[in-house]
């Protein structure tokens, strides 16, 4: 497996280096909105530690990891009414991986609607501002 890429998109959001709609922090973790989204208020949750994927990441990050994992997708029911959520997670190009820092995507659904593809479409910038601030409210209250 490849070395870790301390360039990748994900590793300069956690640096602060680009901008993210962000709904969740604590010293080992970060969750943002994904901005492909393939439902509204698709959620990604990321170990602060460089860790590829779940191949490299250490037990104690990916344990956290899940931990928010839990804590998102009960907050994502409350913030979207949601029906249910699907937590996806994809480890190198072979297994659907395309960003090369470790997530966990966490996807509120509704009962009968379809996802959308995976990265088919960027969302608008008031849409997602809209769905960090219910998830956020909902994450802190
Ligand atoms: P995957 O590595 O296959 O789990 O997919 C990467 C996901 O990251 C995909 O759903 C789209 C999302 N994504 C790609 N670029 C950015 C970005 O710059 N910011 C955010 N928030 N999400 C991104």
């Amino acid at each position: 497996m490849p070395s870790y890429d301390p360039n990748n998109i994900f590793a300069k959001i956690l640096r602060g280096e680009l901008p993210s709609y962000k709904v969740y922090e604590d010293d080992k973790v970060l969750a943002f909105l994904d901005i492909m989204p393939r439902s509204p208020g698709h959620t990604l949750v990321l170990p602060k530690a460089p860790a590829r994927n779940m191949l490299d990441v250490t037990p104690d990050d990916i344990a956290h990891v899940m931990t928010v994992v839990q804590k998102v997708a009960k907050a994502q029911m409350k913030a979207f009414a949601a029906d249910g959520v699907t937590v996806q997670q994809f480890n190198e190009g072979a297994g659907g991986q395309v960003v090369f820092h470790l997530h966990v995507h966490v996807i509120p659904r509704k009962a009968g609607v379809a996802m959308k593809p995976p990265a088919s479409e960027k969302e608008k910038p008031d849409v997602l501002a809209d769905c960090a601030a219910k998830l956020t409210a909902a994450l802190t209250g």
